[in-house]
């Protein structure tokens, strides 16, 4: 635990702090989720690995917009924030096809609100990034919304700005990655707005946890590509023909040390920076 400060929420692998009434303290842990369950065994540095994306994606990105990170901690697991007062939407950037973007088009040919080609196969890049906005829903899943709910909930000229300034983010972050072998299927973004009504990127960013990286080398549309990270994690679930309900099983510590090591390997293509060099001064990756 944090030393002075107040738990205030646990997401299902993060923790976050208030540190004073304009400071927050994001705490990444090492517990992975998949088929939306966590499971039972951490993967050593998960939480370090995406504290460090998420800080150099901020560094990277601020000239677009400001975001919340005030520091990261020497632990590298903990990020120092800008208290913000967050957008009740979930920011959602789509480059490819998949996930719940793909079971929309599939039922209705639209994905909030955006009318798509006839024929797109799955995972298939779209012929332009598209804004595909959710509710945050407290409980259950995120659902869809087009432009005029979630004009409802932010207001016309708030919703022009999001989807602009999240359209232009995934596009920086997209090109970087597959410059280094890493599509950006899509992301979650969330913003805030600060003491001055100035709308903040905040969150974590860029993530594996909060967005799909698929192996360049391994992508074809149809189907589902491998996730860069998780796949050992899934393909062993899959063969165990658990039911996908809690408790999730205890991964074996060949599963662990793969997907560590594919965590890991994201970060040092995607930074060009070594994560031991990383762990020793985590600050590296905001110069
Ligand atoms: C904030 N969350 C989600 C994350 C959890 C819950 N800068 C900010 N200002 C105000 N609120 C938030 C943030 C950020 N980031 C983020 N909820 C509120 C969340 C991690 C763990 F339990």
């Amino acid at each position: 635990m944090p030393e002075a400060a107040t738990h205030l929420a646990s997401g299902k692998v993060r923790e976050l702090y208030a540190l004073d009434d304009e400071r927050l303290l994001l705490v990444a842990s090492d517990r992975i989720s998949t088929f939306d369950v966590i499971l039972p065994t951490e993967i050593p540095d998960k939480g370090r690995v995406l504290t460090g994306l998420s800080g150099f994606w901020f560094a990277r990105t601020s000239g677009l917009l400001p975001n919340h990170l005030i520091a990261l901690r020497d632990d590298g697991r903990s990020t120092e924030c800008r208290r913000l007062e967050m957008l009740p939407i979930e920011c959602v950037v789509r480059g490819y096809l998949a996930g719940s973007g793909w079971k929309d088009y599939v039922a209705t040919g639209e994905v909030c609100g955006h009318r798509l080609p006839e024929g797109l196969a799955e995972s298939q890049q779209l012929p332009r990034p598209i804004f595909t906005p959710a509710t945050k829903a407290s409980t259950g899943h995120d659902e869809n919304i087009d432009r005029a709910a979630a004009i409802e909930l932010v207001g016309e000229a708030r919703f022009d700005e999001v989807e602009a300034v999240a359209l232009a983010l995934y596009s920086f972050v997209s090109d970087y990655a597959r410059e280094r072998g890493i599509i950006l299927a899509d992301t979650k973004l969330e913003f805030g707005l600060d003491e001055r009504g100035e709308l903040v990127l905040g969150d974590e960013a860029f993530t594996p946890d909060s967005s799909r990286f698929w192996p360049a080398e391994a992508y074809r549309p149809g189907g589902t590509p491998p996730s860069y990270d998780k796949q050992f994690v899934r393909d062993y679930c899959e063969s165990l023909g658990w039911d996908k309900t809690a408790p999730g099983p205890e991964l074996p510590g060949d599963v662990v040390d793969g997907t560590r090591a594919r965590y890991v390997e994201a970060f040092e293509r995607l930074t060009e920076i070594g994560f031991d060099e990383y762990l020793a001064n985590p600050s590296l990756v905001l110069a």
